[in-house]
């Protein structure tokens, strides 16, 4: 928070350090351009880079890794100010969007996009992308952009003594020293046939997967997902729409999910991202892969785990994987994160209080009745649904409606509309052309869900939106002939959100955030409901309003207005 001492010159800022593990910036100095805090834009920005982890140096020096040039002065202006011909090598210089940006993402974005571009500078090739450090493949990264930086840095070094700015710490927090990310990620340098679009689905896989886009997430879809459901993370959303069918590579591929999925749970968010990337690398190989040599040549794919493809095939094995489900508490946690309705944090609950099987928890655990549900029907809901079944589930809707209006379209979403072979669920999204939202809830809420729950096809009601405004349902459902129950969604969208609704409930979720990132790149904003412009936003980026919008109802002109040639469903497999 902000105070400001009106009329006396100097303004008192307090500064609130981010969580650790937020602070992007740790280990970076930052030199703006102008370097003072006396434009309120400018003093934001600084402040905000200080919240997160920077360090503001007040005099241009050898540590500073990052010049920040406001938006109105060019390159030139700067190295006449900084009085030289030329910067030293390896410091970046971005315009003022760049931190937003890296805040926005929870991690340092690409600098050498266009809209970070500084008028009049041109930057070196090799500086083209500069990456958070992986652990994951911390050995593998080899080539550093810029020395490490020294010594430790304290709240009150982080700006320097001559500054102007008067900071006041609400943390005795001191930062540890941890080195500049000024590291190249070879797996983040952008390929040459990469189009806007690929850059931003690299882009997206590559940042923090609880990144603030968040915020585009309306009516809680996203929080289901994250929170009261099933504690998923972008790892765990694996499937490719082709679980059936993964090519050569197949068995290897299913090894290094399970991998991934590992590190998920244990919420290893860099070793999760390096293997998805490293398995969507692996399952667009047309011919087998058997050798470390012969991955390490693939885009995307690091030599540890360039090593473990090779011990997968040579053995069938691995052994990281092997001693992961040894571990006792790991495997209990699987167990119990599968059931519908625990997360997390519940699982973890139940370890910690000694419960150890399903039969502990049925028997001594305090339960939800949607956990209990879970319970009942965990083998049913941890099955993938054949195309052919979601088509049954999604024929008896569309049949039921038929009867209880005309001109309901009801479309499959989720990985069926990826082209998947089977899918985690049923996702139904149900619109009306010329109708209200109001009309259609009228009709699903009040009519087609008893009716569906009166002929025995719908078999627990599980989540619903709130009955005035809801626009989601979420329960099981089941075949006439068939005892398995599946879960299945009802989305219900108005005519104008079609085209945003399909693009979001299409996936996948990588994808998605790709689509984000794209809009605000362009100083749009996308969610489920639409694409926005003229998003206004305060400095720290906190939305003030929504927007004009650009398009909601069509789904290729939100690609037209995003200047992205159109991409079909069954190619938005992130
Ligand atoms: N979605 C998203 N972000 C989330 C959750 C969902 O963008 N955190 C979007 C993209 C998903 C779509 O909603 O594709 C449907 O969500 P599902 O969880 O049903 O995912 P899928 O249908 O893609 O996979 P599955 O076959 O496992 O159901
Ligand atoms: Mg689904």
């Amino acid at each position: 928070m902000i105070k400001n001492k009106k009329g006396k010159g100097k303004q008192v800022v307090d500064i609130k350090l981010v969580p650790e593990d937020q602070r992007i910036f740790q280990g970076l100095h930052f030199y703006f351009f102008p370097n003072s805090d006396t434009h309120p834009g400018r003093r934001q920005r600084i402040v905000k880079a200080i919240e997160y982890g920077a360090s503001w140096q007040d005099k241009f020096n050898d540590t500073v890794t990052h010049i920040i040039v406001d938006r109105d002065y060019d390159f030139e202006q700067l190295l006449k100010y900084l009085k030289l011909k030329e910067l030293p090598a390896g410091i970046v210089v971005v315009n003022e969007n760049y931190t937003a940006t890296c805040m926005d993402f929870y991690k340092l974005v690409d600098t050498s996009t266009i809209e970070f571009r500084v008028k009049g500078y041109e930057p070196p090739a090799s500086s083209a992308t500069i990456a958070q450090p992986n652990p994951s493949q911390a050995s593998e990264v080899s080539l550093q952009l810029k020395p490490v930086k020294r010594k430790a840095v304290v709240l009150s070094s982080q700006v320097t003594s001559e500054a102007s700015l008067n900071l006041v710490s609400s943390s005795a927090a001191s930062l540890s020293n941890s080195p500049a990310p000024g590291v190249l990620d070879p797996q983040q340098v952008p390929n040459k046939d990469e189009d806007e679009l690929d850059t931003a689905i690299r882009q997206a896989k590559e940042s923090h997967p609880l990144a603030s886009d968040d915020e585009d997430d309306v009516e809680g879809h996203k929080r289901r997902k994250t929170n009261n459901w099933q504690d998923k993370f972008q790892c765990m959303h694996k499937h490719t729409g082709k679980s059936g069918d993964q090519g050569p590579n197949a068995h290897t591929l299913v090894v290094l999910q399970e991998l991934a999925d590992h590190y998920d749970q244990i919420r290893d968010q860099w070793r999760c991202k390096s293997y998805r990337q490293a398995i969507s690398a692996l399952r667009k190989q047309t011919t087998k892969i058997s050798t470390k040599e012969a991955a390490m040549r693939v885009y995307g794919i690091g030599s540890s785990i360039a090593e473990k493809i090779e011990e997968i095939v040579r053995t069938t094995h691995l052994r990281k994987l092997d001693f992961a489900k040894l571990d006792e508490r790991q495997q209990i946690l699987n167990r119990f994160m599968k059931i519908y309705g625990v997360g997390l944090h519940a699982a973890e609950n139940f370890a910690s209080a000694g419960y150890k099987t399903i039969d502990d928890l049925l028997q001594k655990a305090e339960l939800t009745d949607n956990q209990r549900i879970g319970i009942d029907h965990y083998d049913d809901f941890n099955s993938r649904v054949p195309r052919a079944e979601v088509e049954k589930h999604a024929g008896i809707v569309k049949k039921a409606l038929k009867g209880l209006g005309k001109n309901y379209i009801v479309n499959t979403m989720g990985s069926y509309r990826r082209g998947a072979q089977d899918s985690g669920d049923i996702d139904l999204l149900i619109t009306k052309p010329g109708a209200s939202i109001d009309e259609i809830r009228t009709t699903v809420m009040d009519r087609l869900v008893p009716l569906l729950t009166k002929h025995k096809f719908l078999v627990a009601a599980l989540a619903q939106t709130s009955q005035a405004d809801g626009t989601k349902w979420h329960g099981a459902s089941c075949l006439p002939d068939s005892s398995t129950w599946r879960r299945i969604d009802l989305l219900l969208v108005p005519e104008e959100e079609l085209g945003a609704a399909l693009l979001y409930f299409t996936g996948n979720d990588i994808f998605n955030r790709s689509m984000r990132l794209l809009a605000s790149k362009k100083g749009m904003r996308l969610n489920q409901r639409g694409l926005y412009k003229d998003v206004l936003r305060d400095y720290g980026r906190e939305k003030l309003s929504e927007g004009t919008l650009v398009e909601g109802k069509d789904e290729r002109k939100i690609f037209e207005a995003l200047g992205v040639p159109w991409r079909p469903p069954e190619h938005r497999i992130c």
